[in-house]
């Protein structure tokens, strides 16, 4: 009986001791609703709320900032690039200006070729003085030119005229008649020397060759129109220009 008494005594005190250790787990794992527990969730919720709203809004700045920077430098680059085609719409105008500035209009029976007006008649042979005499009479004098290009440009011009490829030497302003060896333009200014301008006789002697029997300057047919000095009283055609 007394043994039946202490087992049951041990039973109730292993049972009381077990409750109060679940209690005591239980006060740990889950601390006690603190009486303002909701309103802490909800200014947790709402501070966490701010602090995302905060985030978005410095992204979205940031986001602005760069697109600000974008636009600038868009901008810049339009600017840059309108300027660019100004100065080259401005560059083509004088370009253009230029050309037209440098053709002349010339009246009929002369040409416009370059910077002046050519006339060539084929027709007329002649010596220098009369041939000379014939431009004089148009308002013109025998033709000059003084670099490569002004020289091209009349032989382009001679080639067009006589395109029946008649062979007709062409009298030009210029004449060593005063001093020989020094060839002088009808303006007095000195003639270009040497290659591209001048041509050579049998293909080795360099013209002007041919001393003071010959001091008018003209352009051979049989060498390509190359300058050659020429007896004055020769026959050519006056190529005039004014
Ligand atoms: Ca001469």
């Amino acid at each position: 009986m007394l043994l039946s008494l202490a087992l049951v005594l041990l039973v109730s005190l292993a049972a009381s001791r077990a409750m109060k250790d679940a209690e005591t787990l239980q006060s740990e794992m889950f601390p006690p609703t603190h009486p303002n527990c909701t309103q802490s969730l909800t200014d947790y919720l709402l501070l966490r709320q701010e602090l995302q709203l905060s985030k978005m809004a410095a992204a979205e700045e940031e986001r602005t900032q760069l697109t600000r920077e974008n636009l600038q430098v868009l901008t810049q680059v339009r600017d840059t690039l309108s300027q660019v085609s100004e100065a080259l719409t401005q560059r083509n105008q004088a370009s253009g200006r230029s050309a037209a500035e440098t053709r002349r209009t010339c009246d009929p029976p002369f040409s416009s070729v370059g910077d002046s007006c050519l006339l060539l008649n084929l027709r007329l042979k002649e010596d220098w003085a009369s041939a000379r005499q014939f431009c004089v009479g148009k308002g013109a004098d025998l033709a000059r030119f003084s670099d490569a290009a002004g020289y091209a440009a009349i032989l382009d011009y001679i080639n067009k005229i006589n395109s029946q490829d008649e062979m007709t030497d062409v009298w030009v302003g210029g004449t060593d008649e005063a001093l020989e060896g020094t060839w002088l333009w009808v303006t007095g200014e000195l003639m270009p020397q040497g290659p591209p301008f001048w041509g050579s006789s049998d293909g080795y002697k360099a013209a002007p060759d041919g001393g003071s029997s010959q001091n008018c300057a003209g352009l051979y047919k049989r060498d390509n129109y190359y300058l050659h000095d020429f007896r004055c009283n020769g026959a050519a055609a006056p190529l005039c220009q004014k």
